[in-house]
């Protein structure tokens, strides 16, 4: 890498432990089975792992209750497993992005347990408690994400706490000083066992001032956030990703300029509401405008060119997988896959992989609330049957943006429940595992996983990946998307037909090489061209 900081340089992988490599036939992915695969990882290219909540937890959301930020949870190892997939790592050049949790923590965490057991215990005032107003009634309307009031009644103090998830997830006071150091110092010792850097888990919510409504972006939130910096990672070459569902381009910039000493960077949210209803939850469904998808990637390439820095995903494990999302999971499944990955990793910002997307998984489709797990779809069911909604009709809605979908253990070879265990599985194996899984891919150069790996060089051997501006071809067909990247005398052009049908594409430039692209026989030349399904290409040119 030539310039700028290692985590601009590379492209990082979500691992979902619960979800990747179980070890020991127990059906639960744990950090001797993550081992085992970093091998598969080195190959893949990448510089960093995210690593989902390992911590012991009763997993009420799956290890985002945290009962002990410095403990593993047992079924997935110990610490010495964790100190050593941290050093394993470092070998192959990948390091371990920690997920940090500290908007709440577990009910059964200790200090909520000391909390809730009398108004002057030390740790009553870790958490945000507030009195019932008039008689017996809630003390405002604040609404938890996973349905329900915020607030829940803890009858041994005669107060309300607040809990903006899981009533098994009580907010942390950040108004506390203690509060913010016990947090700080843990930080510190995750950074003191060589650990990459931190993904902070809804970080826009600790600035929080429940009486005035207020949840994210607080008016405290940036100088927590600044304080925190000075206090763990400030100085050192960690990486940091805050995610922020509330961020505009202005907030995200606050985040990451460095000269504000905060964030490296924070993962944006505004792409991902497109096919959601204006004025509806997310699981009130609405086709994906792709004019709306250019206007929204592109609006952020351009903020935050210069000052701060992007970060690129399509994927998480809150999100539904995007071959099934918005590509075609049926007929043109690798083409779309391959489309999506072109199109992320050419832009300018740190592209995230979320296991499993390098092999194309699918969503998994449920026929009855019995194969849920995910306790957000499992509180909307209930919510909304309640509230008159048929029973298909969400269901529809929990196929298309659930949770569970892009929990599904990952699909390793075509042995029994994918390689994954073998014992019985805590959640579903994909049936479709048999055509989808990493064997298959690594047997094929033309696979969805070279494709990834292709990018992945790319970026590592090429400057203006990293550092190019960015700029869209206006005036194209609606659902092609096109851009620019120019760095120093060299432009390279990236085209995407985002649709199942064919659209043309008139080329201005003459072009001189072929990058990649999704077609085995695609011959770019000036002009018009008649792109395929799905079909996408990088070229340099003149
Ligand atoms: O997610 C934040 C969050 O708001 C999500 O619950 C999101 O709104 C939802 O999944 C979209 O449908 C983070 C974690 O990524 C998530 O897994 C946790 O459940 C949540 O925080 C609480 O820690
Ligand atoms: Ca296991």
């Amino acid at each position: 890498m030539s310039q700028g900081k290692w985590w601009q340089n590379v492209v990082m992988y979500q691992i979902y432990p619960r979800s990747f490599q179980d070890s020991n036939g127990d059906g639960i992915g744990d950090i001797p089975g993550i081992i085992s695969r970093l091998d598969y990882l080195q190959k893949l290219g990448i510089g960093g792992i995210w690593l989902s909540p390992v911590y012991q937890s009763p997993n009420d959301d799956n290890g985002y209750d945290i009962s002990d930020y410095e403990a593993i949870m047992p079924e997935f190892g110990t610490m010495a497993d964790m100190d050593e997939l941290i050093a394993e790592a470092k070998k192959r050049n990948i390091r371990i992005i920690m997920d940090l949790v500290v908007n709440h923590t577990s009910d059964e965490h200790k200090w909520f347990a000391a909390a809730r057991q009398s108004r002057d215990n030390p740790y009553h005032d870790y958490y945000v408690w507030r009195d019932g107003k008039g008689d017996g009634d809630i003390p405002n309307d604040l609404q938890s994400t996973f349905g329900g009031s915020a607030w829940t009644y803890e009858p041994a103090v005669g107060q309300y706490y607040l809990h903006l998830f899981s009533k098994k997830q009580p907010d942390l006071n950040w108004q506390n000083d203690k509060v913010r150091h016990e947090i700080y110092d843990m930080m510190n010792f995750w950074i003191n066992k060589g650990i990459g850097g931190f993904r902070m888990d809804v970080i826009d919510l600790i600035g929080k001032e429940p009486d005035k409504m207020i949840t994210g972006n607080g008016p405290q939130l940036h100088t927590y956030l600044q304080e925190m910096n000075q206090a763990t990672f400030g100085g050192k070459d960690l990486m940091t990703v805050g995610e922020t569902w509330g961020a505009t381009p202005a907030i995200a910039k606050q985040y990451s300029d460095p000269a504000r000493h905060e964030l490296s960077m924070v993962f944006q949210f505004e792409h991902v509401g497109l096919d959601q209803q204006p004025d509806g939850e997310k699981w009130d469904l609405k086709p994906l405008s792709v004019p709306a998808l250019k206007q929204v990637l592109s609006k952020w390439q351009t903020a935050l060119g210069d000052q701060g820095w992007n970060s690129l995903f399509w994927n998480n494990h809150d999100l539904p997988r995007i071959v099934s999302r918005w590509g075609d999971d049926g007929q043109y499944h690798d083409q779309s896959a391959k489309m999506f990955a072109i199109l992320l990793h050419m832009m300018k910002g740190t592209p995230y992989i979320y296991q499993g997307e390098e092999i194309g998984m699918t969503n998994y489709p449920i026929t009855s609330v019995d194969e849920i797990n995910d306790i957000e779809s499992i509180q909307m069911y209930h919510a909304r049957l309640k509230a008159g909604y048929t029973k298909e009709e969400i269901l529809r809605s929990i196929n298309a943006k659930g949770r569970d979908n892009a929990r599904t253990p990952m699909q390793w070879d075509t042995t029994a429940n994918a390689g994954f265990t073998t014992g019985t599985p805590w959640l579903h194996v994909n049936p479709n595992y048999v055509r989808y899984n990493v064997q298959a891919n690594l047997a094929n150069p033309h696979s969805i996983f070279a494709t990834y790996q292709r990018l992945i060089q790319l970026r590592q051997n090429n400057d203006l990946v990293v550092w190019g501006d960015y700029a869209l071809v206006p005036d194209t067909a609606d659902n092609v998307f096109a851009y620019y990247r120019t760095y120093q005398g060299e432009r390279w052009l990236i085209v995407a037909n985002v649709a199942a049908e064919d659209n043309v594409f008139e080329l201005p430039d003459a072009v001189d090489e072929h990058i990649i692209g999704n077609y085995d026989d695609q011959d770019v030349k000036t002009g018009q061209i008649e792109l395929r399904p799905f079909e996408a290409f990088v070229v340099k040119v003149r």
